[in-house]
């Protein structure tokens, strides 16, 4: 069978890495850009490729089936967006922000229609009924807010919307990006037989300093209240986190230290509100202590080329 656009190397790099016969060098980070951008450009989420390849270990014909079965006419690819919709959505106030805090609030950057279609699907996927508080606690997915909702119509929508493309290319700076294919979140209020499972404040990205500019994303598919499970991050750490980071150099673990003593602020929302951060502030959800659920969809825009470490710390 052909080669599809490089799936052959990634299915053969990951049938290595699970056998334990990956050489080092072919975990760099540059591999890594090239092979999740091949896979957002194909529409498949990470986590799915990852558990489909090293669950099943496919055949290569099988992995490609797979990978082709994806729709990939969504809009996601970089030249497929409206160039008339190719105004700053960010202002310079809301650019001054973000340099300053390592976070800003995009608004409306979704439709009303757009975001209650999404809302919809969460609610259709999970089985649960908004108007019956009982069901909000009997996930199919166990104890957790992810609610692995990829390909849905009206999620793959807000993933395309230009507004979110345009903010995220006005910070990056550059315009190779993809969005990568994540999924969503339902936080409902805290019980007794449903204590908030996290996550917890915490980074995603390699702590090796310095560390390098990265973004991540949150879309509020309903108003959310700074008590109701909202996005919580240390704003401005983005501009400490290198000096902070050397100061482990001889002693303790960035990653087990109590990221809720850096004075994190709970980032309250509307429906349709998109919060962008910097990948250097410790964030996490929170406790949800009001009276109805948080619903969430994770959207971010990554480059096509690696700007990341080689060594993971
Ligand atoms: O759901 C949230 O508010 C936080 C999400 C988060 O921690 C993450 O995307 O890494």
């Amino acid at each position: 069978m052909l080669d599809v656009a490089g799936l052959r190397g990634l299915w053969e790099r990951a049938m290595r890495d699970r056998a334990g016969t990956c050489a080092p060098d072919e975990r760099c980070s540059d591999r890594w850009a090239h092979d999740t951008t091949l896979l957002r450009a194909f529409g498949v989420g990470l986590h799915e490729t990852i558990a489909y390849l090293y669950n099943e270990a496919p055949s290569y014909e099988a992995f490609t089936a797979w990978v082709l079965a994806h729709d990939t006419a969504r809009g996601n690819a970089p030249d497929a967006y409206d160039p008339s919709a190719d105004e700053a959505v960010l202002s310079p106030y809301d650019l001054a922000f973000f340099e300053e805090h390592g976070y800003v609030v995009v608004h409306d950057a979704v439709s009303p229609s757009a975001r209650r279609a999404a809302e919809e699907a969460i609610w259709g996927h999970l089985g649960m009924d908004r108007d019956d508080p009982e069901s909000w606690y009997t996930r199919p997915n166990g104890h957790s807010i992810w609610v692995p909702l990829l390909h849905h119509d009206a999620v793959w929508a807000n993933r395309c919307s230009p507004r979110i493309r345009r903010a995220f290319e006005q910070l990056w700076g550059r315009s190779d990006l993809y969005p990568t294919v994540d999924q969503c979140g339902f936080n409902p209020p805290e019980r007794s037989d449903w204590p908030f499972p996290g996550p917890r404040l915490h980074f995603d990205c390699n702590l090796t300093p310095p560390v390098p500019f990265g973004l991540q994303g949150i879309l509020y598919l309903t108003d959310t209240a700074a008590n109701q499970g909202a996005f919580t991050c240390v704003p401005g750490f983005h501009h400490r986190i290198d000096a902070w980071l050397t100061s482990f150099s001889h002693d303790g673990d960035p990653r087990t230290f109590d990221l809720y003593s850096l004075d994190p602020k709970p980032i309250a929302g509307r429906a349709g509100d998109l919060v962008i951060w910097h990948q250097a502030l410790p964030h996490g959800a929170s406790r949800n202590s009001a009276t109805l659920p948080r619903i969430v969809q994770y959207i971010t825009y990554e480059p096509t080329t690696s700007n990341e470490h080689d060594t993971w710390t």
